[in-house]
C-alpha cells in the first residue's frame, strides 16, 4: 500500500529550460510523494513519461563541474583497483553515461554505454565508446549480452533512481552480470534528504529517492545481493551501492550499519515522513518571507546555479522574477533561456554575477564549498548567500 505524505504542487520538466515561445504549451504535472509500506520505497505518485525528460535536448552536462570530474575519475580508479587488480580483460557497461564523465576512464575496446539522450549518445559514440541510444530494460540487456557477452562491471550514477520499473531494471542487470561481476550505482540518499530537509531532491527525474532499506528488499527479490554501501558527500549526500549475484561476495558491515542508522531515524515508519512534510511547509514560508523582506529593503537578489533542484523550490514556493532578477549558470545550453515553470531568465556568470548583486540564492547548494571559495570577492564586498538547506539562512 502506498501512502501519500507530500504535495509539492504543479511542477514542470525540471531540466527543460525554455525559450519565450515555449511558455504557452509548457507541460506540468502534480508532484506528490508516496511511501510504500511493504518495500519502504519513497517514490513520486505520478511518473512523467521518460521520453519527455531524457531526449536530445537534455541540458545537464555532468562534466560542467570540475569536482564531479574528479569524483568520477577517483571512483573509476577505486573500482578498477578493487575489482580488477591484475588488469585482466574486464567488460564495463555504464547505464546513463551522460557526456562520458565516468567511462572516459576506461578502455573503449571493452566498454559499452547506454544513454537515451541523443545529444550525449552521439558524444560518447564519437569518443569511441559503443553507445546504445536507448532506455535501460530487460530487452536491451538481452541485446547487449548477444552482441558483447556478459559484463564484469555495470555502473550507473544518478540514473537508477530515474527509472520507473525497478524490478525490470534489476532483472536486466542480473541477466547481464558475469558470475563474479559487480553492479555499482550511486544516487541521492533518502536519509540525507530527510536529515537536511532537502526536499528539492524531488523532481520529475527522481522517480524514487532510495533508502538502503528499500534497495535491500528490491535487490533481493530480483536475485541480487547488496554487498557494500559507501556514504558520499556528492549531490547533497548520496549512497554508492555495491551489488553482486547471490552468494558470490561476503557482505560488508557497512550494509548492516546503514540499515541500523535508517531504522533509528525512522525511515521504515510513515510518521517520519509526515513530520518531514511539516518541515518542508515551514521551509517554504521561511524562504518566501525572507526573500520578500530583502526585496522590500531594496536588495537585488539573484540565484546561483540553474539546477533541477531550484526548479522544485521556485515552483513549490511560487518564486518568480518579482523576487529573483535572474539565475546565473555556467552551462551554455541553459544561458539565454528561462527557468522551467517560473520563467526566470538564465544568464552566464560573466554577464550576471557583478557588483550590483546583493544576495545570491544558492540553487546549487550541493556545491556550497566550491562556490564560496570561488566567490570570495562577492562576500568580501558584503554580498550574502541564502540557502534553504538545512534551514533557511543567510551566510557569507
Ligand atoms: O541526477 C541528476 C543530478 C546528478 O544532476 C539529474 N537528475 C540532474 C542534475 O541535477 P541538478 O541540476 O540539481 O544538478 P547540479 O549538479 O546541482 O547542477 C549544478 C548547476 O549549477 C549546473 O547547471 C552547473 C551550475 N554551476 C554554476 O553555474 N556554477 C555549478 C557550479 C559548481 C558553479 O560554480
Amino acid at each position: 500500500m502506498k501512502q501519500e505524505f507530500l504535495d509539492l504542487g504543479k511542477q514542470p520538466i525540471a531540466n527543460r529550460f525554455l525559450t519565450k515561445d515555449e511558455f504557452d504549451d509548457e507541460f506540468f504535472f502534480d508532484l506528490k510523494v508516496v511511501f510504500d509500506k511493504e518495500t519502504k520505497l519513497v517514490s513520486l505518485k505520478e511518473f512523467v513519461a521518460p521520453e519527455m525528460m531524457f531526449n536530445e535536448n537534455y541540458t545537464y552536462h555532468s562534466s560542467t563541474s570540475y569536482p564531479m570530474k574528479e569524483h568520477f575519475r577517483k571512483t573509476a580508479e577505486m573500482i578498477s583497483i578493487t575489482y580488477n587488480p591484475f588488469n585482466n580483460p574486464f567488460n564495463v557497461l555504464e547505464i546513463g553515461s551522460n557526456d562520458g564523465i565516468f567511462i572516459r576512464n576506461f578502455n573503449p575496446d571493452n566498454t559499452i554505454a547506454v544513454e537515451p539522450c541523443g545529444n550525449f549518445a552521439k558524444m560518447t559514440n564519437d569518443m569511441g565508446y559503443k553507445t546504445y541510444d536507448k532506455f535501460w530494460n530487460t530487452d536491451l540487456s538481452k541485446l547487449i549480452k548477444q552482441n558483447h557477452g556478459k559484463m564484469d562491471l555495470i555502473y550507473a550514477a544518478n540514473c537508477i533512481c530515474h527509472i520507473h520499473n525497478l524490478d525490470d531494471t534489476f532483472k536486466a542487470v542480473r541477466d547481464l552480470l558475469s558470475n563474479d561481476g559487480v553492479f555499482v550505482f550511486e544516487d541521492p540518499s533518502l536519509l540525507r534528504m530527510m536529515e537536511r530537509g532537502s526536499y528539492d531532491q524531488l523532481y520529475d527525474e527522481h522517480a524514487h529517492i532510495f533508502s538502503v532499506t528499500a534497495l535491500d528488499r528490491l535487490l533481493e527479490r530480483n536475485g541480487l545481493t547488496l554487498i557494500k554501501v559507501d556514504n558520499l558527500l556528492v549531490h547533497g549526500g548520496s549512497n554508492r551501492i555495491y551489488v553482486g549475484l547471490k552468494d558470490r561476495y561476503v557482505v560488508d558491515n557497512s550494509v548492516s550499519n546503514n540499515l541500523m542508522n535508517e531504522k533509528s531515524f525512522g525511515l521504515d515508519r510513515f510518521e517520519t515522513y509526515q513530520v518531514f512534510a511539516e518541515r518542508v511547509n515551514k521551509s517554504k514560508n521561511d524562504l518566501v518571507s525572507t526573500l520578500k523582506s530583502l526585496k522590500l529593503e531594496g536588495k537585488k537578489i539573484i540565484s546561483y546555479g540553474a539546477t533541477s533542484k531550484s526548479t522544485t523550490v521556485f515552483n513549490y514556493c511560487g518564486i518568480d522574477n518579482s523576487l529573483i532578477d535572474y539565475i546565473t549558470d555556467t552551462t551554455e545550453d541553459k544561458q539565454g533561456k528561462y527557468s522551467p515553470g517560473t520563467h526566470i531568465p538564465v544568464v552566464s556568470p560573466d554577464e550576471g554575477f557583478d557588483e550590483s548583486v546583493d544576495i545570491a540564492y544558492l540553487g546549487a547548494w550541493n556545491f556550497k564549498d566550491v562556490i564560496m571559495n570561488k566567490e570570495i570577492e562577492f562576500t568580501q564586498r558584503g554580498g550574502k548567500f541564502i540557502t534553504h538547506v538545512p534551514q533557511v539562512m543567510m551566510f557569507s
